[in-house]
């Protein structure tokens, strides 16, 4: 979805070649990604991996998702690493938690501790957004990656924050995200009918 969202924000077509959980671990698409996961980029000689650092490119390339003024499109790219490496990475540890660790005798012990971390960076960033639009100025690759990290949560009410449910609709209204999303809901529609 992040790459699909850039491409159509940018309004630049592309092409997708979808593969099997099988195929991501053959040598031969590890050559494209190491870690043998999706997405992975590609754009005659340049391959890339990593939704932010693809997102980060085709921003780079195509005029929409950076501002051209120097400081803030730094800003732009520092709440880019903010969304994945400082917002994403507690709310996965918390969701890998409740689908691997249910089990064990300290889960309830474990849970605790990440709900609160989880908590506390949606507190944070609730904060600082308060009632902005976007995260700095006009929509940026910074609030695409935002806002598909706080996609993470099942229901936007579960996110705790009105104003981060809010932000997160004003998100999912764009054309460019209802593009992107129809089309990456079709590929599961169509793999399901052949199913
Ligand atoms: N940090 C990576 C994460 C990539 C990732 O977790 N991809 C998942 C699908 S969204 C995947 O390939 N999972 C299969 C696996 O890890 O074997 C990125 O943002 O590109």
């Amino acid at each position: 979805m992040r790459v699909r969202w850039a491409f159509e924000e940018v309004g630049q077509k592309y092409d997708v070649r979808l593969v099997s959980f099988g195929e991501m671990k053959e040598p031969a698409y590890r050559k494209l990604h190491p870690f043998g996961q999706i997405p992975t980029y590609r754009d005659g000689n340049l391959v890339l991996f990593e939704s932010g650092a693809i997102v980060l490119h085709i921003a780079e390339q195509h005029a929409g998702l950076l501002p051209i003024e120097g400081n803030a499109r730094s800003r732009a790219i520092a709440w880019m690493f903010a969304a994945l490496n400082t917002v994403e990475p507690p709310i996965v540890e918390r969701s890998m938690a409740m689908m691997l660790e249910r089990n064990q005798s300290w889960y309830a012990e474990r849970l605790a501790g990440l709900e609160e971390r989880v908590r506390v960076r949606l507190r944070e960033l609730s904060e600082c957004l308060g009632d902005a639009e976007w995260l700095d100025g006009a929509f940026s690759a910074a609030d695409l990656l935002m806002v598909t990290v706080l996609r993470r949560f099942s229901s936007s009410s579960d996110l705790g924050h009105p104003n981060l449910a809010a932000y997160v609709a004003r998100a999912e209204a764009r054309p460019a995200y209802q593009r992107a999303f129809a089309d990456q809901l079709a590929v599961f529609t169509v793999s399901q009918s052949k199913a």
